[in-house]
């Protein structure tokens, strides 16, 4: 790796800045609350150089646990305005012991759950006991009201954590969403719009949050006549790779039970069917058309995070690396809808590169991991640590002193980290 600066205080100091108290916000003015998997993430940082610190950011996450075992995509635990659509929009009153929104986000936090204990066993132990029995009761929800042939869906863009992939847009242009009523936006009072998701997307995310509301959330009632409903690569490699953890860590604490190891394998089950022969990568099913997504995005090279030794998706993935500087594109470069700029259809994400990168370690394609963790400092240590870059040439985009950009930086992308 080239010589690069030493920016592990400045991204310990970002932690520590967007530290609200047991949880942290992935960034200060655009993102106030505690997110799901940028949680996990945040530990995963805190756990470099504070571990007590990295526990109390879980277990903050898992103490808004809904009663149906639902981890919630966001914790709403102080008011704040400036973020649309908060609490009185999604109206989850009752259903969980925090104000919440009424979806998930993929599940990572077993395996960054399992990097902390590992960490330090000792120390870890005591948190483990409670966590284990609540992370197999959010992977059975998954497994229970999000299972599509054994592949995991999405009811809400947001839910995939990957807000406006091209994934959703057939799913999207299905959904008319001409009673949605008047509503403010506040993302674009803190971001440039041409790297946001646009008026069209908005207005299905809303209306897809008021049909939630209108059912008051309930899962079986939501489940007739679902207007969106995804199978999502990022969920399925990612709940696949944290049951494998979650085998480990119920071990760990002698937690036995045979329903974790059958989740595991039918999800690899679900792996296999999102392989889709025509793009030559794995893909997203939109289940209400019936019908492959044609998507060759960033969340399809999961497939090694997952545990599939997958050789056959690393032409596509070398072809798409080869046409940018900066890997990887949330969206294929050779792709009519590629956006150099706009947040998940095309620019380049930190934290997906951990994940693709361990994923191509796990299965000895070495040269591949390296080279993308070496990208990825780079991209770094030139730019700063924001929410995402543009892959052709590096410019930093969305949010600054971004959370999870400096989480990964201090556990794997820094010079000084141990690898990821
Ligand atoms: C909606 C916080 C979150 C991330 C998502 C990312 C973005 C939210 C938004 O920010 O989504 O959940 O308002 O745009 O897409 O992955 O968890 O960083």
């Amino acid at each position: 790796m080239p010589e690069l600066p030493d920016l592990d205080n400045e991204a310990r100091a970002i932690l520590t800045a967007n530290d609200r108290g047991g949880y942290t916000v992935p960034t200060e003015g655009l993102y106030p609350y505690q997110w799901n998997w940028d949680s996990a993430f945040a530990a995963y940082g805190f756990s470099t150089f504070d571990i007590p610190r990295a526990w109390a950011e879980v277990e903050t996450l898992f103490s808004g646990q809904w009663e149906n075992g639902m981890v919630p995509h966001i914790l709403f635990h102080r008011p704040d305005t400036g973020y649309f659509p908060g609490p009185d929009v999604w109206g989850t009153e009752g259903q969980g012991p925090i104000a919440s929104s009424g979806i998930s986000q993929p599940p990572v936090a077993a395996t960054f759950i399992r990097r902390i204990y590992e960490a330090d066993p000792d120390q870890g132990r005591a948190h483990l006991e409670r966590l284990v029995p609540k992370i197999e009761r959010w992977h059975r929800w998954f497994m229970h009201w999000r299972s599509y042939e054994y592949a995991i869906c999405i009811t809400h863009p947001w839910e995939s954590g990957r807000d406006n992939a091209p994934d959703w847009d057939g799913a999207m242009a299905a959904i008319d969403p001409g009673d949605v009523g008047p509503y403010e936006r506040r993302d674009l009072g803190h971001v440039d719009p041409a790297m946001r998701p646009t008026k069209e997307d908005y207005d299905r995310y809303i209306w897809l949050v008021q049909r939630g509301r209108r059912h008051r959330w309930d899962e079986s009632r939501l489940w007739e006549n679902r207007p969106f409903l995804v199978a999502d690569p990022t969920m399925t490699f990612v709940l696949l790779r944290a049951n494998r953890d979650l085998e480990v860590l119920a071990r760990a604490v002698g937690y036995p039970d045979w329903d974790i190891y059958e989740m595991t394998g039918a999800l690899c089950q679900g792996a296999r069917f999102l392989w889709n022969q025509k793009t030559r990568a794995y893909d997203a099913f939109d289940v209400v058309a019936g019908k492959r997504c044609h998507s060759v995005s960033n969340a399809s090279f999961l497939c090694w995070y997952g545990g599939l030794d997958a050789p056959e998706a690393l032409p596509t993935y070398d072809r798409v690396m080869a046409r940018v500087p900066y890997g990887v594109p949330s969206y294929d470069p050779d792709g009519a809808k590629f956006d150099a700029r706009r947040y998940w259809r095309g620019p380049v994400w930190g934290m997906m590169n951990l994940l693709i990168a361990t994923g191509l370690a796990d299965q000895g394609y070495t040269d591949r991991a390296d080279a993308l963790r070496a990208a990825t400092a780079k991209l770094i240590a030139e730019h700063g640590f924001w929410e995402y870059f543009n892959p052709s040439d590096g410019t930093p985009a969305g949010g600054a002193r971004f959370t999870w950009t400096a989480a990964i930086w201090l556990g794997w992308a820094s010079p000084n980290a141990g690898r990821g």
